[in-house]
């Protein structure tokens, strides 16, 4: 059945390649530094059906660009094939030629594609040079599905400030810890190792003072494999509270370690912590609390793209109450912890009403929600 503009439509196969690019392109999530984590997939069909010939996803560090790894992979095979990119071939020469350019040169008949980019140097610039160059360009093909794995660099470039995603996990009664018992697992260890993976996948990980007192954490990630994952691990701590016998900064040479503090806290501590290899963020302070949005806008600055915010009650009150949380990472067990020996976070409900589930899961007993902030 032939119709106008038929060359355009998109088919089947067309998602279900454009899902395993999305796919692919998580591999590199956290580790491409200001870059997005990007994947090409270069497709043809000589008869037989489509067949991959080139794959290819930004490099850890932020280069090469998924695109010349694909095309590299394709060789000969890409002229005439399909190319699938989660987000639009970058027109600027940066580093590296213009990803637009290099599959012209590659010869690939049709693109397409699922986010636009909205860097000033690409938005609208890597399509129009495909399409100069006679190139069928689809864009938009599951665009909401890569954009929500690019949903830190999304930000960051349109914002200034880092995606923020709060993690929450709650008793069936609704507490998020216990009174004065240090950490606590309120969740099983499937979600346990669900929280490390994210943690390797984000830029960074934030806590409050309290928290770090109390639980004296790691936060780094300890799945087998993917230990040299773990994030920067950010403190809230505006008077240098935290100890340097603590895990944290004791841990400090070998994960990055930095701590936000008011600008007027004890030179003599910044620069103890400084000595244990810690990192000091002077950030302005009111009423004895880090301001978030100046704190923020100088992590996108420092090429911060994900923020996991991971405790206590105090702090994930202050980014909710700020309308600073785009994503809610929601553990609830099934066991309840009782209101004697447990910790409430009294308005959590009230703020999830600005929010709907986007994805829902059981990790054994526990349940697993994400929600994402109503448009
Ligand atoms: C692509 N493919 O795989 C990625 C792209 O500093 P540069 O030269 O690496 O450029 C960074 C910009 O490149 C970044 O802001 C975004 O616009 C684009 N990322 N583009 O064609 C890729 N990661
Ligand atoms: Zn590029």
């Amino acid at each position: 059945q032939s119709m106008p503009g038929a060359s355009s439509a998109i088919s089947a196969d067309d998602l279900r390649f454009m899902a395993a690019a999305i796919r692919f392109s998580r591999r590199h999530l956290g580790l491409t530094g200001t870059n997005p984590s990007v994947a090409t997939l270069i497709v043809r069909d000589d008869g037989d059906g489509p067949v991959i010939v080139g794959r290819g996803v930004t490099a850890i560090g932020g280069r090469p660009h998924a695109e010349p790894q694909a095309i590299a992979e394709a060789g000969e095979k890409a002229r005439g094939a399909t190319a699938y990119v989660t987000l639009e071939p970058c027109a600027h020469h940066g580093r590296t030629p213009p990803c637009a350019h290099a599959l012209v040169t590659a010869g690939v008949a049709r693109v397409v594609a699922a986010a636009t980019d909205p860097d000033d140097r690409v938005s609208g610039k890597g399509y129009a040079i495909l399409r100069e160059a006679g190139i069928e360009v689809v864009e938009g093909v599951l665009a909401e599905k890569a954009a929500d794995l690019m949903a830190g660099y999304l930000i960051r470039s349109c914002r200034k400030r880092p995606e923020v995603t709060l993690k929450l996990a709650v008793s069936a009664d609704g507490m998020i810890g216990r009174k004065g018992e240090g950490q606590v697992p309120i969740t099983g260890p499937v979600s346990r190792a669900q929280v490390h993976l994210m943690r390797a996948e984000a830029d960074a990980i934030l806590v409050g003072i309290g928290t770090a007192l109390a639980d004296d954490p790691m936060l780094t990630c300890r799945l087998p494999g993917l230990e040299h994952r773990s994030p920067i691990r950010i403190v809230l701590d505006s008077d240098l509270r935290l100890p340097l016998s603590s895990a944290l900064v004791l841990s400090a040479s070998a994960v990055p370690l930095w701590i936000a503090c008011g600008a007027d806290a004890d030179p003599r501590k910044k620069q103890a912590l400084i000595d244990a290899g810690c990192r000091i963020l002077a950030t302005e302070s009111i009423n004895g609390r880090i301001a978030l949005p100046e704190l923020l806008e100088d992590l996108a600055a420092q090429g911060i793209a994900t923020v996991m915010v991971e405790g206590g009650a105090k702090t994930a009150e202050y980014f909710l109450g700020e309308g600073l949380v785009d994503r809610i990472a929601l553990f609830e067990s099934a066991d309840a912890i009782g209101t004697e020996q447990g910790l409430a976070m009294p308005d959590v409900h009230s703020h999830i009403g600005g929010f709907r589930p986007s994805r829902e899961a059981h990790f054994s007993a526990d349940r697993f929600t994400e929600f994402m902030r109503k448009p």
